[in-house]
Order: C-alpha cells, then structure tokens, then sequence
C-alpha cells in the first residue's frame, strides 16, 4: 500500500511550513506535495511554545501561530493546505528510509514515494539519562520542544504557583522558561555548569546583565555544577534536586534545557553528515542530488565565514526552507544560499538581536546599567558579529547591515567609543 508524490517534506515544523508556503507561491499542482509529521497539527511557529504560549493571561493557542505569522506572512491553517491540495499526513512517524528508491515507510506501514525529498526532521531535545541521571518519567519533570511538551508544562504549573521550580540548563529553554515560570509566579531556581548564563553566545559582561536582572525577578543562580539525582516521593513525583555539589533543592517541578541532537537518524549511512547535521551545499541539496535538507538539520555552507554551520534558529529554517524550494522549482535562477546568521531572545521586558559570527575579540558599548547596550565581535581585523539589546528596528537593521558588510575595524578604541552609532553610519 502506498501513495506517491513528486515533492515530499518529512517533518511539519517551522521549515516544513516556509517550504509549503514557498512552494505555493511558485505554483505546485494539487497532489503533488506532502508533508509527513509525527505531530498532530499544521505546522506551526516553534518559538511561541517557550514565549506567549506559558503565559497565564491570555496565552497564545492554535490556530494563531501556525507558520507563517512569525515572518507576517500568510497564516497557513489546515484549511490553506486542503485548498491547494496539499497533503498533509499528521501524527505519522517515519521509520526509515531509503534513498536509493526514493521512498518512506511510515510507523503506520504505508510506503510514500518521492521525486524530490525535503528533510525537515528538525531536532529533538535531549534527555537527562544521557547524562546518567533517571527521572525524565516523572509527571513533574518537563521539557520542551513540541507543543505535547509545551501542554505538559501548562498543566504542571498549575497546582505549583507559589511554589519551587527548577531549570536544568541555562541556554535558551532555560532562560526562556525560566521568566515565563515567574510570570507564573513560581520560584525559580536556574542550574548549570557553566561560568554564566547563555554560554555559548553571552561575553561575561552581557550574561551579568541579563542574570542582575533575573535576580531583580527573584531568580536565584547555581552555577558551575550540574544536577546529580532527583529525589522521588512514594508517587514517582520529584520532589528534590541534587546536586554534584552535595546541595539539595527542594522542587515541585522541574524543566530541563540542556540541548538538543539533530534528527539524522533516518539517513545515516545513506546521505554525507557534517557537524552533527546533513551536509548540503549553497542550494540546500544532499550528497544525494533528489534529497534536500533544511533547518535546524542541515550543514550548509555559511558564504560570510566561509565555512559550513548548522544553526539552531527559526529565521534559518524559515530561509533555508524558501531557499531549497526556490532551488528545486527554478534550479537555474536560483543562486547559492547566502545567510547572515539571525539569533534572537525575548524574555519579561528585555528583547535582544545577534546577527553574524561571536568569534574573535568582544567590544562592548552603550549603558550596560540601562536599556540599551550592545557589543561587536572582531575577527582578523574586521567586524564579524553584532549583539544589541533594547534596540529599536531602525538599530537592529543597522547592526545586520553593518555586519554584513564586514568593515575592516583599525581601531578597537575607536568602535567601542562609538557604539551603536558606528552601525548607524555604516
Ligand atoms: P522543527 O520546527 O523542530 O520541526 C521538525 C519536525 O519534524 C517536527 O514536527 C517533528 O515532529 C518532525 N519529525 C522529526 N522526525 C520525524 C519523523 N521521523 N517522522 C515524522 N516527523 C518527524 N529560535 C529562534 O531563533 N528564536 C526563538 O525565539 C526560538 N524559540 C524557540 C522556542 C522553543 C520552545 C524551541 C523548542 C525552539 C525555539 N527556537 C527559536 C528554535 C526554532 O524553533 C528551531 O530552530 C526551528 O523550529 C527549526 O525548525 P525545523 O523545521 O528545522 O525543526
Ligand atoms: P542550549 O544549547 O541553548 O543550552 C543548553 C544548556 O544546557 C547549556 O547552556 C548548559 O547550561 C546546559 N547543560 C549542558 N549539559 C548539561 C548538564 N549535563 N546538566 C545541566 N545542564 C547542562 O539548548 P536549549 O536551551 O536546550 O535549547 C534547545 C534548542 O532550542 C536550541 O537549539 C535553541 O537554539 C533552541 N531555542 C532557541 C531559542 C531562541 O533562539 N530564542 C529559544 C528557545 C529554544
Ligand atoms: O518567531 C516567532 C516568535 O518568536 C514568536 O513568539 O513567532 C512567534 C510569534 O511571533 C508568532 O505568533
């Protein structure tokens, strides 16, 4: 039993909706696309799930946020996909894979054919059990990834407003979940192991700004040591954390942040992997020429750093997934992908933008003790990375396009003393 299509998009997440709007745009027939996804909904705009959709007023639900409003394009509800004909098979897992006949075999065990396949299987978080610590079972141990997830610590915050949160991590989940857990009015305390907040991006002068201000808000900070075991009570519920550092905290729930693993399962030892993710060229396209790979999956090459990336952000899987449909419906026109990296965070009042690269040395500027400070990255002489926050449009578009650019920086002193307003003149 099977069906057969020419375009096929494994994975209903933010790229499988840009690539379905893309594809509508340049025209597919009826019958010929199909998405498949393990989630029961349309595709639709991942980072609501850690912002809007924790809030206790008024929270974002479906269908509001299905792909595409977070770029203000088109809303694209079930209905939009029945009108085009295109195909969308919901709550369906794909158990493997074979890219030599071109097909899909579903946990259903129907087989779908391909002429052209989309991999858009995103990433999944991962568990503490990795870690060698037990207890992601537990009703009151939470992460967040999928809108199942997202439920899930909906209803876990209910009974616990007054009470104990812990937040295992300390990169974007946990200090998205951490303000929203406030907002909540729960106690929050936040555990990671390293130095300061946002690792992997924050200089320590940023992360001091952004955990001064949590603190404000009652967040208290254990750094430098990551969580041991949990303390269960005769439920299964945890009801502590433990540290490696021998300290107890008393929790009634818990969310865990601490990363993520891309879904290449499916293709490994079939199509070239790289950094983790499926290795593409300029055009999106695999080592095999019929299967493209967007998204928070993909390996692509980063024509500003001259190097190949997999990112982790909406705005590349949203432009990424535009690009591989451009590339596939009008192969000659189309150029190679040409991506400024976009990294961006909105957490109680503060609202921050990143565009380009954080290597090299950080030059900070503007009133780290008021709303709007910020901080360039120089590398070999020039100016690979922007940070700013609080900033108005006008400012963050400035700082892309300086960016872009890449201007040769002389004088460090020079581009410290004018802040914003060298992005501004650029
Ligand atoms: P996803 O959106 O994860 O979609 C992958 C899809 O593939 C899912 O539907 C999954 O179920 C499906 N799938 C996987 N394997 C299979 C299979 N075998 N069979 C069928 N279906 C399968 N980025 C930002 O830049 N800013 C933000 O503010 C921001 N907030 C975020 C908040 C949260 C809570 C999360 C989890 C992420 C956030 N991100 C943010 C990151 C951003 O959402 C991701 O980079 C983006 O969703 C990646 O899109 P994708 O389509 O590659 O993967
Ligand atoms: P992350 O990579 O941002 O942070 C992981 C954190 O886990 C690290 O900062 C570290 O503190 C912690 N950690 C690592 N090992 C640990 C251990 N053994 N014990 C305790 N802590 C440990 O990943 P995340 O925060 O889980 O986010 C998941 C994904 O969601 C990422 O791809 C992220 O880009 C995406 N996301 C992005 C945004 C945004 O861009 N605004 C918002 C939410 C989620
Ligand atoms: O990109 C985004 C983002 O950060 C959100 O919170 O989309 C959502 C909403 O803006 C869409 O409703």
């Amino acid at each position: 039993m099977g069906r057969a299509f020419v375009y096929v998009i494994l994975g209903g997440g933010v790229a499988a909706g840009y690539a379905a709007l893309e594809f509508a745009k340049r025209g597919v027939s009826p019958g010929e696309l199909c998405i498949i996804s393990e989630e029961p909904v349309a595709p639709y705009e991942r980072p609501a799930l850690s912002k809007g959709y924790l809030l206790p007023e008024a929270p974002a639900r479906l269908p509001s946020f299905h792909t595409c409003v977070g770029a203000n394009e088109e809303r694209l509800t079930p209905k939009w996909y029945k009108e085009r004909g295109i195909e969308l098979v919901l709550g369906t897992r794909v158990k493997s894979a074979d890219v030599r006949r071109k097909t899909l075999l579903t946990a259903t065990g129907e087989t779908i054919s391909y002429k052209i396949l989309i991999i858009a299987t995103g990433a999944r978080a991962l568990k503490l059990e990795e870690f060698g610590v037990n207890g992601s079972d537990a009703e009151n141990v939470c992460y967040l990834r999928d809108l199942a997830d997202a439920n899930r610590i909906v209803d876990v915050m209910q009974p616990c407003s007054g009470g104990n949160a812990v937040v295992i991590g300390g990169g974007y989940i946990g200090m998205e979940c951490a303000a929203s857990l406030v907002i909540n009015k729960i106690n929050v305390t936040m555990v990671f192991p390293e130095a300061h907040c946002m690792a992997r991006l924050f200089t320590p002068k940023i992360a001091s700004f952004y955990e001064d201000y949590y603190v404000f808000k009652g967040v208290k900070f254990v750094k430098g040591t990551v969580l041991s075991s949990f303390d269960f009570d005769s439920n299964g519920k945890v009801t502590a954390v433990m540290l490696r550092d021998g300290s107890r905290l008393p929790a009634d729930m818990v969310v865990v942040g601490i990363g993520i693993r891309p879904n290449t399962t499916l293709f490994e030892g079939q199509l070239t992997l790289e950094k983790g993710g499926i290795k593409v060229n300029g055009r999106l396209q695999s080592s095999n020429s019929s299967v493209y790979a967007v998204g928070d999956v993909a390996t692509f090459p980063v024509k500003l750093f001259g190097e190949a990336r997999r990112l982790e952000h909406v705005d590349s899987a949203r432009k990424s997934a535009r690009h591989a449909v451009a590339a596939i419906m009008d192969l000659e026109k189309t150029g190679e992908f040409d991506y400024l990296p976009f990294f961006y965070s909105r957490v109680f009042a503060l609202s921050w933008q990143f565009y380009g690269d954080n290597s090299g040395e950080a030059i900070h500027f503007g009133d780290f003790s008021g709303s709007k400070f910020g901080a360039y990255w120089v590398s070999k002489g020039h100016l690979v990375g922007s940070f700013l926050e609080g900033g108005t449009k006008e400012d963050y578009e400035a700082i892309a396009k300086a960016t872009r650019l890449k201007p040769a920086i002389d004088d460090s002193a020079m581009l410290e003393t004018q802040g914003l307003s060298f992005a501004l003149a650029v």
